[in-house]
């Protein structure tokens, strides 16, 4: 049964992978310092932001997802995160907590790597001043293609005499070593199609593994970079030169420091904060506005009241937003994930009793190139299907294609064909 997608927070240890992790699931939990370096992988569910289906039918209004929220066709649909354990250089070879985090690591289908841009942590996350950042980004992606290469090469002479004998094809052969990667044939597949090489597996040099690992990493792990601590002064000229040798699309700016104190405030009630915007209201701001009552607002101190001010010039107005919310739909765009919003009822979107007005109570998220039938598989499980309909009542059959706007509001009939 196909997984849900899973986010892996990857980074050298005080990169702020941890903070970034509680900026996007629930500020009160966990508030403040992280004294300790995470040991053990820590799952938490961060809530992507989705255009939701409900608008496009002009149901909004009746709109309750079971998970998350919606308002106004903004849905905030659940996404599982997984905050792992602090990376340094030398991890493939077992350094720190090297082969643990690597482990860890399988199970991701996008990675963010939280890069500390400020400058202020050294490779192995001490303390300093005028460490250059662009490094990390380099490091980090090859200790993964050395971790893999690594595993490869040491059984590489039974594995080329196996694909001989056996006359296997190339995707069979390398789909065995990379399975334990969550990788799939498709996966390999386009790998191979990336590079398209002439020579067969048993002849391939070092260079040509070395090639096939590198187009691996960039298909099984897409990686989203966080820019982090851009609220430090000394980001600026790090920010500038990091933005000249990577991808602009791979790239966002945050401050996830911010982000846990805006959402801290806002469930206090200090302030009114629109998650991942750059709105910020306080109960001043309310009354200048013309409401008397400042939104049943709490007054702030002149500490507090000052620290808003500075975050606003230092990051909101700035960069436009904490940039932690980008950070989850970057990778859902480099996943390709598809919002599928399964139904009971194709004419009223409602999937509870008859008498249920509540709309799109279901999301689930697909990877690009999904069936319905995947979906079908991923929603009921095992259970026969007899048909399937997409909004409105008109059939789909199982082997069509998901995406947005087509086939993403289905409802499966139980029953046999
Ligand atoms: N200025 C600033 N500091 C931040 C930001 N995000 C995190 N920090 C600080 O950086 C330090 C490390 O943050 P963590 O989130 O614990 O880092 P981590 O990557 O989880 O570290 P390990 O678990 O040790 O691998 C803490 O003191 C945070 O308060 C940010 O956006 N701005
Ligand atoms: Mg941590």
């Amino acid at each position: 049964m196909p997984r849900d997608p899973l986010i892996g927070l990857v980074g050298k240890p005080s990169s702020g992978k941890s903070t970034t992790l509680n900026s996007l699931t629930d500020a009160t939990s966990k508030v403040g310092n992280f004294p300790f370096t995470t040991i053990d992988p820590q799952r938490a569910i961060g809530y992507l932001q989705i255009t939701c289906a409900c608008k496009r039918f002009g149901v909004s209004e009746r709109c309750k997802p079971n998970y998350g929220s919606c308002v106004d066709g903004r849905r905030s649909v659940p996404i599982e995160l997984l905050d792992v354990a602090g990376l340094v250089p030398g991890a493939h070879l077992g350094k720190g907590l090297g082969n643990r985090f690597l482990d860890d690591l399988r199970h991701a289908d996008a990675l963010v790597h939280v890069v500390d841009v400020s400058g202020t942590t050294d490779s192995e996350g001490k303390a300093t001043r005028g460490y250059d950042p662009s490094q990390d980004i380099v490091w980090l992606r090859s200790e993964i293609v050395r971790w893999i290469q690594g595993n490869l090469m040491e059984k590489w002479g039974s594995i080329k005499r196996r694909h001989v004998a056996v006359k296997s094809t190339a995707v069979e052969t390398l789909q065995n070593q990379f399975s334990g990667y969550g990788s799939t044939s498709s996966t390999v597949q386009r790998t191979l199609d990336r590079l398209s090489l002439k020579t067969p597996l048993q002849d391939w040099d070092d260079a040509t593994i070395e090639r096939v690992v590198n187009a691996f990493t960039d298909e099984k792990f897409p990686t989203v970079i966080a820019l982090n601590k851009i609220d430090h002064p000394d980001a600026d000229k790090n920010v500038a030169k990091i933005a000249k040798m990577q991808d602009p699309n791979s790239i966002v700016l945050t401050s996830a420091i911010s982000e846990v104190f805006l959402r801290k405030l806002a469930k206090q009630g200090f302030i009114r904060y629109t998650e991942g915007s750059e709105f910020v209201d306080t109960r001043d701001d309310l009354i200048a506005a013309g409401d008397p009552s400042g939104g049943g607002l709490k007054p702030l101190d002149e500490k507090l009241a000052n620290r808003i001010e500075n975050l606003k010039d230092m990051v909101l107005y700035r960069f436009g937003s904490t940039g932690v919310v980008q950070v989850l739909s970057r990778a859902a765009e480099l996943l390709g994930l598809v919002p599928v919003f399964p139904v009971r009822n194709v004419n009223t979107f409602s999937s509870g009793s008859a008498s249920s007005t509540a709309a799109f109570r279901d999301c689930v998220l697909v990877k690009r190139g999904s069936t319905v039938g995947d979906v079908a598989r991923k929603v009921m499980g095992d259970v026969p299907i007899a048909y399937v309909e997409g909004a409105g009542g008109v059939r789909v059959s199982e082997g069509d294609g998901v995406a947005v706007g087509k086939n993403d509001v289905l409802s499966f009939k139980v029953g046999r064909a």
